[in-house]
């Protein structure tokens, strides 16, 4: 296996695999997964149905150690579609907006638009599908839903008697945190969304020149609706809590919050913890949902080849964030621990090796600049990550020697070893830490920050300081 890679290195080293300008350059599937956790048969999860997505992770490289730079929604994306950090000041909530906290960066839409491709994006990229609009070939696609108020309210997608119901009956249409019914996948949202993505891929537009297709699933975000087939994949007495359904020892207490964007559903508690019955249905959701998304993740990678594409395309799998299913004491994202923090992560580069597992630190910030030189293309100067593209060419490659996330007041960094969090108030004042050994501790289930206090200082050197990464200089 060694041999290959110095003859693969060597051949790449040589120019065998360069692309030049008479080389057409290589379309780029990018399928984002709300809310997707790295829990699925290729990470690791033999009870967690995923097999189109498995059978992808074997065409390329699975990063083990993915983390996002701030665990939610909408700032993550616009993070990892400018290539620039999260602060304090900058991409902090689900409803972030490209136009307004970074106006004038190259977005990793626009960048390849500007290299002659078609620049596509269907179903939830960026939070807002207005948001920059321009820097898309087309105005970014959507499935239809009711507009009220000017407000969206309706992408909840409920389609059960029941939710409706309820919905209707709630002042923002809310209703249960799941849905299990008899409906074909193309019912809801997603199965549009592929579809839409399906019928690009095996058209003849998708020839024409080069595509950056942008495929946005919003399961498994809440609620946990999808078809009852993928609620049947799985026996409910196979679901548990995990062990660490507690808050760490010796944690601050601001590391815990309340989950409140799942007290919001119909029937959930405003606080305390959940009934038994309700959190195990809800993991059976989460898994239904994981399931059937898996299911449109390989209906696109179908068309993908029926549409000749295979050999010429850079497929990149990823989740805005981590998804806390108890651990913790928590629900949802919004936290530093790493059940927040880390993300899956598959790249598949033609000609490149196959079925690799990739223990680097990688940050989603890095993704921009990777595909940049994956393509060959002149980098916008506003990038701050860095390229993994060494690390698909050979995934024993040292990786980067840290990497940092931002959520709130929670300053993280996160080495080989240890992860360590500040919490920091306004004038300066540390509001609490965190400290974790990795080797010893993956749950995070221990605080070290007082016991080890020598490791814990020197990781806190390591945070930026001031403003914090925001002000950074480029
Ligand atoms: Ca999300």
């Amino acid at each position: 296996m060694r041999v290959f890679t110095l003859v693969f290195l060597a051949l790449v080293s040589s120019g065998a695999f360069a692309l030049s300008e008479e080389t057409k350059r290589p379309n780029i599937l990018f399928i984002s997964v709300d809310d997707l956790r790295p829990e699925l048969g290729c990470y690791g999860a033999p009870l967690v149905k995923s097999p189109h997505i498995d059978k992808l992770a074997a065409r390329g490289t699975l990063f083990t150690r993915a983390y996002c730079n701030i665990p939610v929604c909408g700032a993550s994306r616009a993070s990892l579609m400018t290539g620039i950090r999260p602060t304090r000041s900058r991409f902090v909530s689900y409803d972030t907006r490209l136009d307004r906290d970074t106006p004038e960066a190259v977005t990793l839409s626009q960048h390849f638009k500007e290299n002659g491709y078609q620049a596509l994006s269907y179903g939830k990229v960026q939070h807002f599908p207005d948001d920059r609009a321009e820097t898309w070939s087309e105005i970014p696609w959507r499935p239809d839903y009711p507009v009220y108020d000017g407000e969206q309210k309706d992408w909840r997608n409920y389609l059960s008697l029941e939710n409706r119901t309820i919905a209707s009956t709630q002042k923002d249409g809310r209703a249960l945190p799941w849905e299990k019914i008899d409906v074909p996948d193309e019912a809801y949202f997603d199965g549009g969304i592929a579809k839409k993505a399906a019928d690009f891929l095996t058209d003849s537009r998708s020839q024409e020149r080069p595509f950056f297709l942008a495929v946005g699933f919003f399961k498994p975000h809440l609620p946990f609706n999808a078809p009852s087939k993928y609620w049947d994949l799985y026996d409910p007495s196979q679901f548990s809590l995990p062990k660490n359904y507690h808050p760490p020892f010796e944690a601050p207490k601001i590391a815990i919050h309340n989950f409140g964007e799942l007290r919001q559903y119909y029937g959930v508690p405003r606080k305390g913890p959940l009934n038994e019955e309700m959190a195990l249905k809800l993991v059976h959701g989460y898994h239904a949902c994981v399931s059937y998304t898996d299911a449109l993740i390989g209906t696109v990678l179908d068309a993908l080849k029926k549409g000749g594409h295979d050999d010429n395309t850079i497929i990149v799998l990823w989740g805005d964030h981590g998804w806390n299913l108890g651990e913790h004491s928590l629900w949802c994202k919004h936290s530093n621990f790493r059940s927040s923090l880390r993300v899956p992560l598959l790249v598949i580069t033609p000609g490149m090796p196959e079925g690799k597992r990739c223990d680097a630190l990688v940050e989603l910030v890095d993704v921009f600049p990777s595909l940049v030189e994956l393509t060959n293309t002149k980098p916008p100067k506003t990038l701050q990550g860095d390229s993994f593209r060494a690390q698909l060419l050979d995934s024993e490659a040292p990786g980067k020697r840290e990497i940092f996330s931002q959520w709130k007041s929670g300053a993280t960094v996160k080495t080989n070893r240890h992860i360590f969090t500040q919490y920091l108030g306004r004038k300066g004042n540390i509001l609490g830490e965190m400290l974790y050994d990795h080797h010893e501790d993956i749950e995070e289930n221990t605080n070290l920050v007082e016991e080890q206090p020598e490791i814990a200082n020197e990781l806190r050197e390591r945070l930026p300081r001031g403003k914090q990464l925001a002000e950074m200089p480029e």
